[in-house]
């Protein structure tokens, strides 16, 4: 049977997790960060290491059989993949935050406002649902810096800890959607043997954790 192939992050927050879960599996290889693809060398798989962005995309596509990607990333690409198994980590939520002494106090506060995110098609149809109107600045990085210096009236970014919010005089005020790290297929991938065997050894590992 020929090999399958999983898109995991090259380097970031997911990355470690991604390696040590499919370690955990028992699979051997070696996690060179210079290069993009390594084979596992007993178990029928090679793995890509890539942007997180790209992942859904190249599993869509077919061009990599499976990915571990934050659902954050899968929603805001709208890609068409198979959601496999819940993960467990790289937990976050997408949220809107505004400045401490803000006026904005609830969502139809934000009629008329802009709104600075590296996620703006997930930020629209939240907007939409509510029947917001406001003005979505994209931004790719940094985000929580836009209110402080007038780009925007609030922001809508991934928050863990919260931390973060704190340092820029922000505060949150609304979940937009939750998120952990889930592995994908391809569309057509469902009765493939490798996978099924990946699936019970991945469900094993996070089965001993509970
Ligand atoms: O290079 P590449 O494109 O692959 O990586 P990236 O920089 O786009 O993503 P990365 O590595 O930052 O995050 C990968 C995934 O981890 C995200 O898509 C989420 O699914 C998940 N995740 C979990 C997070 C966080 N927690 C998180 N805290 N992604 C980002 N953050 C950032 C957030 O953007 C904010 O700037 O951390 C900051 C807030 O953290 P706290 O702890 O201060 O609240
Ligand atoms: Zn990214």
């Amino acid at each position: 049977m020929k090999n399958l192939k999983i898109a995991i992050q090259k380097s970031g927050r997911l990355n470690e997790k991604s390696v040590q879960l499919l370690k955990n599996c028992g699979l051997d290889f070696e996690n060179y960060k210079s290069s993009l693809i390594t084979t596992v060398s007993n178990f029928p798989l090679e793995i890509l290491f890539l942007r997180d962005d790209d992942i859904p995309g190249y599993v869509e596509q077919g061009i990599a059989d499976l990915g571990i990607v934050g659902e954050n990333v899968i929603d805001e690409t709208e890609s068409e993949v198979n959601y496999l198994q819940r993960l467990g980590f790289g937990k976050c939520t997408l949220k809107l935050a505004v400045q401490k002494d803000s006026d904005i106090k609830d969502l139809r506060d934000l009629n008329g406002k802009s709104i600075a995110t590296s996620y703006p098609v997930i930020l629209k149809k939240f907007l939409d649902e509510y029947r917001i109107e406001a003005d979505i600045q994209m931004i790719s990085g940094s985000v929580e810096i836009a209110p402080g210096l007038g780009l925007s009236d609030a922001i809508c970014d991934i928050v863990s800890t919260g931390g973060t919010l704190k340092n820029n005089g922000l505060k949150q005020f609304a979940d937009v959607r939750k998120s952990e790290a889930v592995l994908i297929g391809r569309p057509g991938l469902e009765d493939n043997e490798i996978l099924a065997e990946l699936l019970q050894r991945i469900q094993s590992v996070l089965m001993a954790k509970e």
